[in-house]
């Protein structure tokens, strides 16, 4: 970032994330594992610690215990050097109601800010997979002077009803945006795409102050940063847009440059996954330009025994692949795999355990379930139906701790 402006951040990590069902039974959207080592929370913290900023909030709420967890054994920064990441948990301070949207869980944790003082305020989401070399945004935003800058994607026009579309003119400058349309709008150039808002902003510390208090002040608002604040701001003529297709992230393939995901559901979250074990994934986990940062726990390197073996798949630390057939699939830390079992499209939280001769097909497997020996999972779905989740897609769901017989 040029120059010497303060920026605290602002991570928006309460989203209850009910399609992910039962991965979300009993963590917050942001703490569902992803990509055998990480949380989802993991992206946005890289990108913006990455990005230059070292003072971050992550305000949570539903569920968070495990997402609280992640955060203070991961996420812990030099406090000596006035660097932190810290988890704000709900607090109810201006009466007694838990937050009642995102723009109203800010608003009710503006001791932060008046703490810090900073001169801008980044408010992001922590539901997605991606780079972004914020610092990128960061700049734009003070040198275009907006009082609020929103990052744009563009996104096929089929999917564009779960987002916020943006209308801007040539010089950035938002002209409409529409939060969640039944018929959302299209570009100029193309009728099939739209510009949609990414749920990451960067606000001019007064307009965002000014904006919070005006709509906690609205009887009709839903206190929603997307439907409520952000729509103020256009109205106001306050907002520009950030274009992601301008982001440049040091190391990023021609494939996945501009790669943006919300694996939002079941289908998304295992579609993610399976790209990340194809031979030329569009995401590139290895791009160690822009590292993705995670704590891994303390075990020893996967081990493959009695001809056990695993194609085009990631196999985590500890894991133990004995005389078993993996293939296609994400396996994460402290799985263990015995003998004639096979595993085929399969997703593996860790301390899975797959037992002797047993089938997994197409399947996401949550933290500690134990699939017993001979027990096929993904053969036949009506039967699975019967004891499980099973997905639009067809995708076999057991939730944590989970044991099939
Ligand atoms: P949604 O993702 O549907 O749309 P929302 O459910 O508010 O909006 O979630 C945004 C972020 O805030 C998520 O990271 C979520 O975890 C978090 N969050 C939600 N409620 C919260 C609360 N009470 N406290 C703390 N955190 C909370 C938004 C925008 C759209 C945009 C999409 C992009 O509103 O305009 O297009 O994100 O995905």
């Amino acid at each position: 970032m040029k120059g010497q402006p303060r920026v605290l951040g602002i991570v928006l990590a309460g989203g209850e994330g009910k399609r992910l069902w039962p991965l979300t039974a009993d963590r917050a959207k942001p703490a569902v594992p992803f990509g055998g080592n990480y949380r989802l929370i993991d992206f946005v913290l890289s990108n913006l610690l990455n990005g230059g900023l070292h003072q971050l909030c992550v305000l949570t709420q539903y569920k968070s215990h495990s997402l609280d967890r992640h955060i203070s054994t991961t996420w812990r920064l030099s406090s000596v050097l006035g660097q932190y990441i810290t988890p704000v948990p709900a607090q109810q301070r201006l009466g007694p109601r838990w937050y009642t949207g995102s723009a109203d869980a800010i608003f009710q944790s503006l001791n932060l800010v008046y703490d810090e003082n900073p001169d801008h305020i980044a408010v992001f989401g922590a539901d997605h997979v991606y780079r972004m070399d914020t610092s990128q945004m960061f700049d734009q935003h003070i040198e275009s002077g907006a009082g609020v800058t929103v990052a744009g994607i563009r996104v096929p026009r089929t999917e564009a009803k779960a987002f916020g579309c943006i209308d801007s003119d040539a010089s950035g400058k938002i002209t409409r945006f529409l939060e969640k349309p039944a018929d959302p709008p299209h570009v100029p150039d193309d009728p099939d795409v739209t510009f949609a808002s990414m749920g990451n902003y960067v606000f001019r510390t007064e307009v965002l102050l000014e904006a919070l208090r005006a709509d906690a002040a609205d009887p009709e608002s839903m206190h929603d940063m997307g439907g409520d604040i952000i729509p103020m701001l256009v109205d106001q003529g306050r907002a520009h847009v950030y274009d992601f297709a301008d982001n440049d992230v040091p190391g990023a393939t021609e494939r996945d440059r501009g790669y943006w995901r919300d694996v939002g559901t079941l289908d998304a979250y295992y579609d993610a996954h399976l790209d990340l074990v194809s031979v030329h994934p569009v995401f590139n986990l290895y791009n160690q330009k822009w590292p993705i940062r995670t704590a891994t726990p303390p075990l020893p390197p996967a081990k493959f025994v009695n001809g056990g073996s695993a194609q085009e798949s990631i196999v985590g630390p500890g894991s133990i692949i004995s005389g078993s057939s993996v293939t296609e699939s994400v396996v994460s830390a402290d799985v263990t795999i015995e003998d004639g079992a096979v595993v085929e499209g399969a997703v593996l939280l860790p301390g899975v355990r797959i037992g002797k001769g047993a089938v997994v097909r197409k399947a996401i497997l949550d933290k500690n379930v134990v699939v017993a020996d001979g027990v096929q999972l993904g053969v036949d779905l009506a039967a699975d139906r019967e004891n499980y989740t099973v997905s639009a897609g067809g995708v076999v769901i057991l939730g944590k701790g989970v044991r099939a017989d």
